[in-house]
């Protein structure tokens, strides 16, 4: 019932009726309308997997889904969705982890997932232009014989779509070493919201020519239009890729010791993962990569995964082994032990640990996510306080929350702060927000460092926004979209 107050209040749109789905029917083949409204009558099951999200936390009451294949049949669609006053949720992969890609009511739900086609892609300046509904892991297969690399990786690539990524700025495990999409993207394609197609489908690296508009559709998480097509800057790929789990006996050490790799490790360090011993824990717990041997694990209070891509084997490998030493041969070591993968699939089952806690705490329990940008110093601080604050209020047991945990990016600075809880109960979530938001903003960080704001943050941007960033807001989305039929409720309450 919660969601619902974040609906905007003045905002009115109409349901889709019968008569526009025989209108759909015009602009669309049959398969590619699903609706529970005559006279095409999906079973209410076939729309629950675009109605819910995946962490199954928000649940949309859609009647219609439409897929469409073209450019073309979405500019009509939305046309038509502006004219009639339907409210249209642009949809990809259905991954986000926000609530922003299903419905607050019964929007319209509009998949990308049959646009798949790569359009174009130049193997001498490494730039690739694609459907909107590419898969992460598709575009990356078809880059690999090319010897490029996408820019971007994430534990949900199975199932995410490029434009969903672009849509929601995604930041990921590379991001250390490419940056974020606001550099690597050299263009978009977008339908606005009066079905007009803005073609900015640029190839070009450098371009000069006043506003850069492709960037407010970067992270605009489908309010502003929907992205049809992307131009990405795909990078060469790494000729000899390793990693390494760092095993620490205390938190403390993980800045004494990113400080460490960076220096000794310098141009080929291309990750820096923070692991909490319970992450790894339930990680190990749900089937998600191997393992480490018991005598690696004991006395860790934290784990590290690091990763090192560049361009000559020999090299690299001298660079990470004269790491190990060094760490481990100091006077106070700053870590335990360090499991080095010694083959492909060493090296793909250590990164599965990392890239498996999210699956694994979807399996322990329903998750509260706070994906937050602090100071790295005080991740483990804020882990702590919010498990101290749930345990004040009584709720640290097996029936309400039975984990704090925390993981991330710490290259970047961003946190993974997951309460992993029995159910969704209105007494944790009242526990934990604003209480999460409010220690974030003591330590003048990000509520939201990659994930968006969806529907689940709305009501917390001022937590991270001034009051003049979010009017600004408000003043494009109303240019945008004066009707305000763009994924309403999202971003801006
Ligand atoms: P969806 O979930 O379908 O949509 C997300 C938002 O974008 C919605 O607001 C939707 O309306 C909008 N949208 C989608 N497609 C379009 C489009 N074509 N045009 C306009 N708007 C659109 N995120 C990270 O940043 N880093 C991570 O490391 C990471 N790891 C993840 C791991 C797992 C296991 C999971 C489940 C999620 C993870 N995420 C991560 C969340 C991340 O946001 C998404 O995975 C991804 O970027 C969303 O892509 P999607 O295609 O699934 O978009
Ligand atoms: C990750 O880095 C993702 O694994 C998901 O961003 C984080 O599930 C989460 O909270
Ligand atoms: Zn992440």
């Amino acid at each position: 019932a919660r969601r619902w107050a974040h609906t905007p209040a003045t905002l009115k749109f109409n349901s889709v009726t019968e008569q526009d789905i025989a209108h759909f029917q015009k602009i669309l083949p049959a398969a590619s309308i699903i609706s529970t409204l005559s006279p095409v009558s999906s079973p209410a099951s076939e729309l629950s997997i675009f109605n819910d999200d995946w962490m199954n936390k928000y649940h949309g009451k859609s009647t219609t889904v439409l897929r469409p294949k073209s450019t073309k049949e979405v500019s009509e669609i939305v046309k038509y969705c502006n004219e009639r006053g339907i409210a249209i949720v642009p949809q990809g992969g259905n991954t986000g982890l926000v609530g922003g890609s299903v419905p607050l009511k019964d929007e319209l739900i509009l998949s990308l997932g049959n646009m798949t086609k790569i359009r174009s892609f130049d193997p001498v300046s490494g730039i690739i232009v694609a459907d909107a509904g590419c898969i992460l892991e598709a575009m990356s297969e078809y880059l690999a014989p090319h010897d490029y690399i996408m820019p971007l990786d994430l534990g949900a690539k199975g199932s995410c779509q490029i434009g969903g990524n672009v849509s929601t700025n995604a930041g990921g495990l590379r991001l250390l070493r490419y940056g974020n999409l606001h550099g690597s993207v050299l263009g978009l394609e977008v339908v606005l919201p009066d079905g007009t197609v803005l073609d900015q489908l640029s190839t070009l690296r450098k371009d000069n020519t006043g506003y850069d508009l492709k960037q407010l559709f970067i992270g605009a998480e489908g309010t502003l239009g929907i992205v049809t097509g992307v131009s990405i800057l795909a990078a060469p790929a790494p000729q000899a890729s390793s990693n390494v789990m760092l095993a620490l006996p205390k938190y403390d050490n993980v800045l004494p010791l990113f400080r460490e790799v960076k220096r000794q490790l310098s141009e080929i360090l291309s990750a820096f993962e923070f692991i909490d011993r319970k992450s790894y824990e339930l990680a190990v717990k749900h089937g998600q990569g191997r393992a480490l041997n018991d005598e690696d694990v004991e006395g860790a209070e934290c784990f590290v995964l690091v990763e090192t891509s560049g361009g000559k084997r020999e090299h690299d490998e001298e660079k990470l082994n004269g790491l190990l030493e060094s760490l481990l041969e100091a006077d106070e070591p700053l870590i335990n032990t360090g499991v080095l993968s010694q083959s492909p699939a060493q090296f793909s089952q250590l990164w599965a640990i990392r890239e498996g806690i999210t699956e694994a705490v979807s399996k322990e329990g329903k998750a509260y996510k706070y994906d937050i940008s602090i100071p790295v110093a005080s991740f483990k601080e804020v882990v702590d306080k919010t498990r101290d604050h749930l345990k004040s209020k009584g709720l640290l047991h097996d029936d309400a929350v039975k984990h704090v945990v925390g993981y991330g990016h710490v290259g970047d600075g961003n946190l993974h702060l997951n309460v992993v809880a029995a159910a969704y109960t209105p007494e944790i979530e009242a526990a934990l927000e604003p209480f999460v938001y409010e220690l974030v903003a003591s330590y003048k960080g990000s509520i939201s460092a990659e994930h968006g704001i969806g529907a689940m943050k709305t009501h917390a941007l001022q937590y991270s926004k001034s009051t003049t960033s979010i009017d600004l807001m408000k003043k494009i989305k109303a240019l945008f979209d004066p009707k305000g039929i763009m994924n309403p409720g999202k971003v801006l309450e």
